[in-house]
């Protein structure tokens, strides 16, 4: 029997259909390597203790968020929202998907360079999980063990296709010479057909996806992040806030004065949601101070606690974005740990770490001022959220979040300008980041009807936010015509947003809204456009609308 491939002679379609086997190879090889690491990963967090990140597709995720250029996040924020985290998973399947069935199909071709690429892509993987904040040499084993098992069956399965490939273009030969088919029959020397690599491939990519999941689940599930909050108990605080009533209004569709946590806006660069647990946190004081300091969670419930209204803005809201929201936010004036470690003159900036390495660099007056500017362990009456920062996260008020809001934090480190810098400024973002005064039509929404009351009436509503400032007026103009003064709900604080809301009679038809606001100190908000970077959108924010 002759075991050689004659392609000439064979039919035409069969080294096309081995390479389709050789591509499915290529996937289950990929599939079958992640779930091994993911689930070895997350063993791996509990067996070792490791803080570190030895996940390879949360490693390559993260350090793909890290280099993200500021146009990219830009758009993806832009077209995702809050949807990004799971864009970029979708993103990252497609590409390895494809990465991986291009790699099988090399390794029929060539051999040794098949493998040898898969390996090379392992190797990116490892660089990746090295890259990681906190991550250590024996983060590296769950990836070598997962790229060497994938390695290996990349080749075996290969070799099982060409053995099946070169047996039945022998038959395909024979075939053609006696005018009998003889396809699907097992290569005698290996037992191989082409289906039965392919059902192998089948088989390890859904091996694969089984153990990508269950990896998933495993390191998030059952972790108790309360633990501490529970135990221990959040205080009293001293100075309460309590949200008037006229705060909001009854209109259909405006936005609650105090969100919701669940419905609160979400932005950060953890793909997966550090769980600290409270018991085993601290906080450390570095850098520029007489003294540096540690404080656990239980000390930091002993201090006198106060309430405050803030509202956050994200730096990356488009005019009119719902990148903001307002709570009431209870913890620890950081002025205060600030004032017991002692500031020394020369330092400008407070460069805030979270656990997994993100950080934030605050002008020191912000942080030292007469401002509510807080170590915060509990919105709206509850701990916390895991996803707004349990245990403990900052919040200082008029101050864009990616330059103040730490969460999950664990050191300050006192320093200066000069000598350090947050997560996003070597990124394209701007060093300071003082939120701009900013107005928000919540109704009519873009495109809508509005029916008119029996008066013939229609109302807008909407907020506007101008933190530590605080709103003074609100204007709105009907199709380019006379600016028309907003009532003003009431205003508790000045750092958190201001609802608006404005009767308007008209004619029935299409027509055009703008909005604009008022800060405390007399400015008017800008109607010149900016976009997102480096420091905060601008302009007004216009919908179109019908009546009747
Ligand atoms: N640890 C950590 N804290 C962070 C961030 C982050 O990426 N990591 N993002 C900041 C940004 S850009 C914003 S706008 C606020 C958002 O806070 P929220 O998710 O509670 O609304 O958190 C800030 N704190
Ligand atoms: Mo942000």
């Amino acid at each position: 029997m002759v075991l050689t491939r004659e392609p000439d002679t064979a039919s035409a379609a069969t080294p096309e259909r081995g390479t389709w086997v050789a591509a499915a190879v290529g996937v289950g090889a990929g599939a079958l390597t992640l779930g091994t690491a993911e689930l070895l990963a997350a063993a791996w967090v509990r067996l070792v203790g490791s803080a570190g990140v030895s996940s390879p597709l949360l490693a390559v995720g993260g350090a793909f968020v890290d280099l993200t250029p500021p146009w990219l996040k830009d758009f993806a924020v832009e077209t995702f929202g809050t949807a990004d985290k799971l864009a970029l998973g979708v993103g990252m399947a497609v590409v390895l998907i494809l990465l991986c069935a291009a790699i099988g199909v090399l390794t029929l071709r060539r051999r040794p360079w098949g493998t040898t690429a898969f390996t090379l892509v392992g190797v990116v993987g490892a660089v990746a999980v090295f890259s990681r904040p906190a991550t250590g040499v024996l983060d590296l084993v769950p990836t070598v063990v997962g790229v060497g098992l994938g390695a290996w069956l990349l080749g075996r399965l290969v070799d099982r296709l060409r053995a099946a490939d070169s047996v039945e273009a022998a038959w395909a030969q024979e075939a053609a010479s006696e005018g009998t088919g003889g396809s699907g029959e097992a290569n005698p020397v290996t037992g191989a057909t082409r289906r039965s690599v392919l059902v192998s491939a089948g088989g390890l990519t859904a091996l694969g996806a089984v153990g990508i999941l269950a990896g998933q689940a495993l390191a998030t599930v059952g972790r108790t992040v309360q633990r501490g909050a529970e135990a221990l108990g959040i205080p009293v605080p001293t100075r309460t806030v309590s949200v008037p009533e006229g705060a909001g209004s009854d209109v259909g569709g405006h936005s609650a004065y105090v969100t919701p946590n669940e419905d609160y806006y979400r932005i950060d660069t953890a793909l997966r949601v550090p769980r600290v647990d409270a018991v085993n946190w601290s906080l450390r004081v570095t850098g520029l101070v007489d003294e540096e300091i540690e404080i656990s969670y239980a000390d930091l419930m002993e201090e006198e606690h106060v309430e405050a209204l803030v509202t956050l803005t994200c730096v990356s809201n488009q005019v009119g974005g719902d990148l903001v929201g307002n709570a009431v936010w209870q913890g620890w004036p950081i002025r205060e740990l600030l004032a017991r470690a002692g500031v020394q003159p020369e330092a400008d900036m407070v460069l805030s770490r979270s656990t997994d390495g993100w950080t934030a660099g605050t002008p020191i007056e912000a942080l030292t001022d007469e401002r509510d500017a807080l170590l915060a362990v509990a919105m709206n009456g509850e701990p916390l959220p895991a996803e707004h920062g349990f245990p403990v996260r900052m919040v200082v008020p008029g101050l864009y979040g990616y330059v103040s809001a730490t969460k999950w934090v664990t050191e300050l480190k006192v320093t200066r300008f000069d000598a350090d810098e947050g997560y996003w400024t070597p990124r394209g973002w701007a060093e300071l980041g003082p939120i701009k005064t900013a107005s928000r039509i919540d109704v009519p929404r873009e495109g809508r009807g509005l029916a008119p009351d029996a008066d013939g009436a229609v109302v807008f509503a909407g907020v506007a936010w101008a933190q530590h400032r605080g709103i003074d007026r609100v204007e709105v103009q009907v199709d380019g015509g006379q600016w028309e003064e907003a009532s003003l709900m009431e205003e508790p604080s000045v750092d958190s947003w201001r609802l608006w809301t404005h009767r308007w009679v008209g004619e029935p038809g299409e027509h055009s809204l703008a909005v604009r606001a008022t800060d405390g100190t007399g400015e008017v908000q800008t109607d010149i456009s900016a976009p997102p970077a480096p420091d905060g959108a601008s302009g007004w924010h216009r919908v179109g609308f019908q009546i009747g």
